[in-house]
């Protein structure tokens, strides 16, 4: 028995030392090295070559070493039995809202802007906004979306919150499913991605969407490339209906060279480093699931496989 990693990050080495510190008697290997895979009931995943599944035979859980389990749902040999569990890490949910506070700051002051002016020699005041002058709306009030939600309603900004199933609004005014998508569309000044990949939410920043919003709207995407239809963002940062966009997350990734995104004007480009989930702090959750895998026992964030998240 022994967790193996399956991952195209880098450097593993991290991972190893967190989790042999949380539990040393729990032996961690990678996809390359273990002995007998027809002894592994636990697999730790991220990007992993998809068919991998397949020739572990008694494979019962795979965690996602990320928040999002759409690189693994999107595997066609995902074995059916098999159960998902992802990340969800206070840690991680922070790091996100200090992004999107980082973009949305840069935004409203022009700190990009006036760094490119200095470049030239140029000393030119313009007009700012204010929090108060601005109306955020964040797509998806989960684990990390309710955290960035409620840390900008604490700083002064006017939030509302769109997700699938009914809520009642709490510090902050919450929307949901497709029939509200109008009236939250058309109050966010600020857009905020934060959605899972599924079926539904696949090119949910589209044209007829996104004109939904008022006039030099900006869009944070912060969930997947594949919510955004990328040539309907540039032809509406082009017309003028949007004023910019900040994009963590690309339909491939890393974004090819050349690809029209890289010297747009308009866009703010950063490499899916919104959050990077830290080993040590969230080895506990992953050795927990590992520990009720084997014993039989429910599974803390599991996803589920019908709904895609
Ligand atoms: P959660 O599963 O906790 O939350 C998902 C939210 O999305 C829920 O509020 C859910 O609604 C809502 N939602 C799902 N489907 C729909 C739909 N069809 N219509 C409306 N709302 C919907 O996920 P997390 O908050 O933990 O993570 C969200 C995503 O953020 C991840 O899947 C990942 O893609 C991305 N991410 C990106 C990172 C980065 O570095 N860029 C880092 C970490 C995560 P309901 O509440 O009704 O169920
Ligand atoms: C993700 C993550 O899901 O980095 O993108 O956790």
């Amino acid at each position: 028995m022994a967790i193996v990693i399956a991952s195209d990050i880098k450097n593993l080495k991290p991972w190893f030392s967190a989790l042999n510190k949380v539990d040393p008697s729990v032996e961690v290997t990678t996809m390359d090295e273990v002995r007998d895979k027809s002894a592994i009931e636990f697999i730790l995943a991220w990007n992993y070559p998809h068919g991998l599944l397949r020739k572990y035979p008694r494979l019962k859980t795979v965690a996602s070493m990320g928040a999002g389990a759409d690189h693994i749902l999107n595997d066609p040999y995902l074995p059916e039995n098999v159960n998902i569990v992802r990340l969800a890490d206070p840690g991680l949910s922070q790091d996100m809202y200090e992004f999107t506070l980082a973009a949305i700051m840069n935004r409203l002051r022009s700190l990009t802007r006036y760094r490119e002016n200095q470049m030239q020699g140029i000393w030119k005041k313009t007009l700012y906004c204010r929090i108060s002058d601005v109306t955020i709306g964040v797509m998806g009030t989960g684990a990390i979306g309710n955290h960035i939600a409620s840390g900008l309603h604490t700083a002064g900004f006017r939030v509302s919150g769109w997700k699938r199933t009914a809520a009642p609004s709490g510090l902050y005014k919450i929307y949901h499913g497709n029939d509200q998508l109008e009236s939250f569309f058309s109050n966010a000044g600020i857009l905020i991605c934060l959605l899972p990949l599924t079926a539904e939410t696949e090119g949910i920043l589209n044209k007829q969407n996104m004109q939904m919003l008022p006039k030099n709207a900006w869009i944070i995407n912060l969930g997947r490339g594949g919510h955004l239809v990328e040539e309907d963002l540039v032809e509406l940062l082009d017309s003028g209906h949007l004023d910019g966009a900040n994009l963590d997350v690309f339909r491939t990734e890393p974004l090819p060279p050349g690809h029209p995104f890289w010297n747009h004007k308009k866009i703010f480009i950063t490499p899916h480093i919104a959050s990077i989930p830290v080993p040590g702090s969230v080895a506990p959750q992953i050795l927990e699931n590992y520990r009720n895998t084997i014993e039989n026992k429910p599974l803390k964030n599991k996803v589920n496989r019908q709904r895609g998240y």
